[in-house]
C-alpha cells in the first residue's frame, strides 16, 4: 500500500479485513477497501453523521449495510439478468489507495478499480473507476468512471447514502417540493411530491431531481444538507418495519435512527459513456446546527 500521512492508519476490522481510519483535527472517518466504502464520518464536534448498521457484516465480498455504498454499473436489480447481485459488483471488490494528501483542512483519499471485460459475466466492459473522498468538516465523494474500451456502454449507479438520525418520523425532509417520482422503482404511476417528503411507511422513491436535500433532524439539533452533482435523480429511503425484518445485517428496531439519500443515475437517467469517456458522480453532505440557522 501507498505511503500514509500519520492521520490515515490502515487496521484490521477483521481478520483480513483492510479499514482506513482517518484521524484528522477536523473529523473522523473510517473507509473499507472492501467496497471502497465510507463507512463512518464523524467531523469533530459533531456526533455520528452516517448511519453503520450494528450487524453489518465484515467480510471480504459482501457489501456493507451502511455508510456510503457504491452502487456501480447498475442500480437495483440487473436490467437483464435476475441472477446478478443488486446494485452491481463493485460494492464487493477490494479496491486500492492510490493517492492521499493531507491538508490542514482534512484528507483526500483516492482510491481506485479497474476491469477488463472478461472479468466480470454480468459487465463484459472495459472500465476504470476513481473514488475520490473528501474527509473535513464536509464529506465529499466522487465517483469518477471512465470507459476504457473501444464501445460505448450504458450504467446506471448511485452513492447510496445512509444518515443517522434522531427519529425518522419526526425529520423534515426539504428540497424535493414538485418534483415527480415513482415509488419502490417498479411502480409506473409518477406522482408529484407536495411539501416535505414524510416517513411514516417504507418509502422507496426515485425522484426526478438535480437539486440538494435537506434533512432537519430537530431530536439531533442538526439539519443535514446533501448536494449532488452528476445526478438528475435522487432516491430516499427507510426500510421501516417489514422491510428491517428481511434485512439480516440490519436490527428490526433500527429503522427510525436513519434515512438513505442517494445521489443516482438510475431510471431515465441512465449514462451512456462513449468509448474513452468519463462520468462523475458527487454527493457532498454538510452539517448545519440548528441554532446555527441565520
Ligand atoms: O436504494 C433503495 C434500495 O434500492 C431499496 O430498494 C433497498 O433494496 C436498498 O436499496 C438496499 O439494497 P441492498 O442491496 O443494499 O440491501
Amino acid at each position: 500500500m501507498i505511503e500514509r500521512p500519520e492521520s490515515v492508519k490502515c487496521i484490521e476490522l477483521a481478520p483480513g479485513y483492510p479499514v482506513l481510519e482517518i484521524i484528522h483535527p477536523a473529523a473522523w472517518a473510517r473507509i473499507a477497501l472492501n467496497g471502497g466504502h465510507v463507512m463512518e464520518w464523524t467531523p469533530s464536534g459533531e456526533t455520528p453523521v452516517l448511519y453503520l448498521s450494528p450487524d453489518a457484516e465484515f467480510q471480504i465480498g459482501k457489501p456493507i449495510r451502511g455508510g456510503i455504498p457504491i452502487c456501480w454499473p447498475w442500480f437495483g436489480p440487473h436490467p437483464s439478468r435476475p441472477d446478478a447481485p443488486a446494485h452491481g459488483f463493485v460494492r464487493t471488490k477490494i479496491w486500492e489507495l492510490a493517492e492521499v494528501r493531507e491538508m490542514p483542512s482534512g484528507v483526500e483519499l483516492t482510491l481506485a478499480l479497474s476491469g477488463k471485460g472478461e472479468s466480470e459475466p454480468n459487465w463484459p466492459h472495459d472500465f476504470s473507476l476513481k473514488f475520490v473522498i473528501w474527509i473535513g468538516a464536509e464529506l465529499e465523494a466522487k465517483l469518477r468512471v471512465r470507459n476504457t474500451g473501444n464501445v460505448e456502454w450504458t450504467m446506471s449507479g448511485a452513492l447510496h447514502t445512509y444518515l443517522k438520525v434522531t427519529e425518522v418520523t419526526q425529520i423534515h425532509i426539504r428540497g424535493l417540493h414538485g418534483t415527480s417520482f415513482v415509488e419502490g422503482r417498479l411502480s409506473p404511476e409518477r406522482r408529484l411530491q407536495r411539501g416535505d417528503v414524510v416517513i411514516n411507511q417504507e418509502v422507496d422513491r426515485l425522484y426526478a431531481s438535480d437539486g440538494a436535500v435537506e434533512i432537519e433532524d430537530p431530536c439531533g439539533e442538526r439539519t443535514l444538507i446533501v448536494e449532488k452533482g452528476g445526478s438528475r435523480s435522487t432516491v430516499v429511503w427507510n426500510p421501516w418495519i417489514e422491510k428491517s425484518k428481511r434485512l439480516g445485517d440490519l436490527p428490526d428496531d433500527a429503522y427510525p435512527g436513519f434515512l438513505c439519500v442517494e445521489s443516482t443515475n438510475a431510471g431515465d437517467d441512465t449514462i451512456t459513456i462513449p468509448a474513452g469517456g468519463e462520468h462523475t458522480l458527487l454527493t457532498r453532505v454538510r452539517v448545519r446546527k440548528l441554532k446555527d440557522r441565520a
